[in-house]
């Protein structure tokens, strides 16, 4: 007879993610200072709240030799910290090389060419290692690991093995690829064993639950079955254990952003970016980290076509457009950059005029007040990925619009798109299509943006961030484990 293990009576889970909540910033005199971290991840579990008892393993952002810096001490409710070195070479490989350079490029539909590198996987598999340690040393006897992303995905395998006696969970924050994507890798068979560690993997969308199926059918031990509960996808035995296999859509706090948008403070500098940006009739929104995921060269496209097409005109429509320095060491962001900067130069070169720009570009990390000041200004925000795992941009600024002002045009491909059927959905390659869009969305009648708005944000306010978390640690823990 199996051995049932009891969970732990510990209910907080060891986090473990590639980043701490928090940034180590060099301050020149030899000592760091802590700042929050920007990201999706970060957004989203800082928010939960924590009761203190909460560890998150992570690295804090810059690369070091030797020891990671003493992290700060927990805040009176915040996580206690477990800080992770990275190397520089470590960085090349692990970080820069095999997860941002091969994996998110091929999980985002190889919308450029991965770099596939031995070395990349040699530093990639050891920092892996490192993570696992380090949690197997964090966790309680019994304790819950909630392991996530793609930077982390062998920690799972080797977790186990290190400690057979916690729950494990895994969370993929981007998409999944199919098999004919995963083929690609060849270290896609490693991969799959090392998710294959865990009790749960949860996925944003059943889509990338299904491209998962589909590789473990083609590339690893064989198809998954039924789920064990309606709540989940697939289930598998592996090893003697169960595997469940479900799908959890991350959100946000849409009351946080609900308040922040409402204060008269943001009002009024939301009134005041619509003077600045020229008084127009339409103003457009984009805010992005500037990854060649994202579509923001798709948008500007579209926008462009509209003004040659004379169907919007320069003084009536704006846009500003915010593009969030990310991993711009890397020379794909290099050339994104460039290229979203050309295409802002020639709109403006073509339609603006002086002191009368069409689009008002950051280059910059705004702090969230400014950002829900833009939200709550804006009458389209435009968010057209060619792939995104969920989008939390779009749910920020549904969850701004407590006036129930403003509309959502959408990218059929980010995973938001299975959740928010209000929203003007459109398929990102086809800029003619983005064009058509953002003419509905800037035509629509008031009672139709607010019957659209009031729709997607009911749907918010039942799944936010804590459902999402509360969902995924419900299904983890609920299900016995069972030991071989
Ligand atoms: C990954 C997945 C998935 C952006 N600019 C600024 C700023 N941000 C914040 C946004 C939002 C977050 O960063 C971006 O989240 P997204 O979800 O849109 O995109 P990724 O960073 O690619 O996140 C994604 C997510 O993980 C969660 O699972 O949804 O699909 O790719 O919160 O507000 N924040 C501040 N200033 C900025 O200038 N303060």
């Amino acid at each position: 007879m199996e051995p049932i293990v009891e969970p732990s009576d510990t209910a907080e889970p060891v986090i473990v993610a590639n980043r701490l909540p928090v940034t180590a910033v060099g301050t020149g005199d030899g000592t760091v200072r802590w700042k929050r971290s920007p990201g999706g991840l970060v957004s989203a579990l800082s928010s939960r709240g924590g009761s203190g008892r909460t560890t998150w393993v992570g690295w804090a952002g810059t690369p070091s030799q030797g020891a990671a810096p003493a992290p700060p001490a927990p805040d009176r409710d915040g996580p206690t910290l477990v800080p992770v070195p990275i190397s520089a070479d470590e960085y090349a490989t692990y970080y820069e090389g095999l997860s941002n350079g091969a994996l998110w490029p091929l999980y985002h539909d190889a919308v450029v060419p991965p770099v596939v590198d031995a070395a990349h996987w040699d530093g990639y598999t050891r920092v892996n290692e490192r993570f696992a340690r380090a949690a197997a040393d964090a966790a309680p006897p019994g304790g819950t690991v909630w392991v996530h992303d793609y930077h982390l995905q062998l920690v799972p395998g080797m977790l186990r093995r290190l400690r057979p006696d916690t729950r494990i969970g895994f969370f993929l924050h981007i998409p999944f690829p199919g098999k004919d994507l995963m083929r690609r890798l060849p270290w896609a068979g490693a991969i799959l064993d090392g998710l294959l560690g865990a009790d749960l993997i949860g996925f944003q969308t059943a889509e990338h639950a299904d491209g998962f199926a589909s590789c473990l059918a083609e590339l690893g031990t064989g198809p998954p079955g039924p789920p064990r509960s309606a709540a989940l996808r697939y289930g598998l035995r592996r090893d003697g254990r169960d595997v469940d296999v479900g799908v959890f859509p991350i959100s946000i706090d849409p009351a946080e952003y609900d308040g922040l948008a409402s204060r008269p403070r943001t009002r009024a500098r939301a009134r005041e970016i619509r003077e600045r940006t020229g008084r127009p009739h339409h103003l457009l929104l984009g805010v992005d980290r500037l990854d060649y995921t994202k579509g923001i060269e798709a948008r500007l496209e579209a926008l462009r076509r509209l003004l040659e097409q004379g169907r919007l005109r320069p003084g009536e429509v704006a846009m500003v457009q915010v593009a969030t320095p990310t991993r711009s060491g890397m020379r794909e962001y290099a050339r994104t950059r460039r290229r979203v900067e050309e295409a802002v130069s020639r709109i403006n070169g073509e339609y603006g005029s002086v002191g009368a720009p069409v689009v008002h570009y950051l280059y910059d990390t705004l702090d969230r007040e400014r950002l829900a000041s833009l939200y709550r200004a804006a009458d389209v925000l435009v968010a057209t990925p060619y792939r995104d795992g969920m989008n939390l941009v779009c749910k920020e600024y549904v969850a701004s619009r407590g006036d129930l002002g403003g509309a959502l045009v959408l990218s059929r491909f980010a995973g938001a798109a299975a959740e928010l059927a209000e929203a003007h959905l459109v398929n990102p390659f086809d800029p003619a299509d983005i064009a058509q869009a953002l003419v509905r969305a800037v035509e629509q009648s008031p009672e139709e943006s607010a019957r659209r708005m009031a729709a997607m944000r009911a749907h918010l306010a039942e799944n936010d961030v804590h459902a999402w978390a509360h969902l995924f640690l419900s299904a983890l823990t609920a299900a016995p484990v069972t030991t071989p």
